[in-house]
């Protein structure tokens, strides 16, 4: 939760919608920090001050593990909002525009571990199903997701609409069932996506579904570079030319050095990748040296405990986060305070 989320209302308000949906994920953690509670009650109470209905579900992250505790989420009925996060399917109903539009709830809780069946209700105009999981058959980046949280039966009944929550790209799974996408990027594997929401649009025949898309900070991953047979100052000279060729300023940005040779990385000017670092929100270089790659099984191995030591760190702090273990606010200080220090001791080197 993040400005992020100001920016969607933002958009959301400016385009005098009837209702708004939330599929999902909207703390990454059962218990968010104070200020991320407030920051997103306050946001939402701005679309409730408009008389605009807003329903949601609890997604995954959110979901607590236990019954008895009462998910953060409760707090939006206090601005108006309504939102299921409990284990069962639940429904509302509001008037819009002389329509009677049913919405079927179906929070993470309830698709987690057991079959469910939801229908929409009977004298629903405009039926919608919410819910938050991985549909079968979605691929991301060629490969297909292994485990289906949403199991074709929750989806085949009549729904005009299907609002998904989870994965972070805007997404067809069918005309009539979208993925609405992430309000922002979580890291440099979506480096490509485009942050936003999606605007759905009833006619009477069918529906209309567009995505709008809301501003973010650049994100950049330069392609990496394959340092074989470099020493320090060719690899310095690589560094700066792939910098070159795109736009860094303010951006953040992630530069993967593969198969440097052994010792090339402490040659590096350090005065260039000052340089970058000023230009840059944030410029990460991830070096390994020649070898590393085969050892770890590859790059798709996220965590492997063969990179180096601030890739490794990345991965440590990404994989406490994805676990619901830490909340993003706090992973983003403690990755940006760790790799401070990483660095300070690096460009310092062991005589300092
Ligand atoms: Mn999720």
């Amino acid at each position: 939760m993040s400005e992020a989320y100001a920016r969607a209302v933002d958009a959301i308000l400016e385009r005098d919608v009837d209702l708004v949906i939330h599929s999902g994920d909207v703390f990454d953690s059962v218990r968010p920090a104070t200020h991320v509670v407030v920051h997103f009650l306050k946001q939402t109470a701005r679309i409730i001050g408009r008389n605009i209905p807003y329903y949601g579900i609890a997604g995954n992250h959110e979901t607590p593990r236990l019954r008895a505790t009462t998910a953060a989420l409760e707090y939006a009925t206090l601005v108006g909002a309504r939102f299921v996060h409990g284990f069962e399917p639940d429904y509302g109903a509001v008037e819009v525009r002389g329509a009677r539009v049913g919405l079927s709830l179906v929070p993470h809780g309830a698709v987690a571990d057991r079959e469910v069946v939801v229908t929409p209700g009977r004298d629903d105009d405009i039926s919608i199903l919410v819910t938050h999981g991985t549909v079968p058959g979605l691929r991301i980046r060629g490969h297909e997701l292994g485990e289906v949280d949403l199991p074709g039966h929750v989806l085949d009944g009549s729904f005009d609409y299907v609002a998904l929550g989870h994965y972070h790209y805007f997404h067809p799974h069918r005309p009539n069932a979208y993925y609405a996408g992430a309000t922002e990027r979580f890291g440099f594997g979506e480096a490509d996506s485009r942050p936003g929401f999606a605007l759905v649009e009833f006619d009477g025949e069918g529906v209309r579904v567009e995505h709008v898309p809301i501003p973010c900070r650049p994100m950049l991953d330069l392609p990496r570079i394959d340092a074989s047979g470099m020493d320090a100052a060719e690899l310095t000279e690589a560094i700066r030319e792939r910098a070159g060729r795109a736009e860094i300023d303010g951006a953040v940005v992630r530069l993967k050095v593969v198969e440097a040779p052994r010792g090339a990385a402490a040659g590096v000017d350090r005065e260039v990748l000052r340089e970058l670092r000023r230009r840059c929100l944030d410029f990460s270089l991830e070096i390994s040296e020649a070898g590393a790659e085969e050892a770890a099984g590859g790059e798709e191995t996220a965590g492997a405990a063969f990179g180096p030591l601030e890739e490794e760190f990345r991965a440590f702090v990404e994989r406490r986060r994805e676990s619901g273990k830490i909340g993003r606010t706090f992973a983003e200080r403690f990755l940006e305070a760790g790799l401070g220090y990483l660095r300070r001791a690096g460009e310092e080197g062991p005589a300092a």
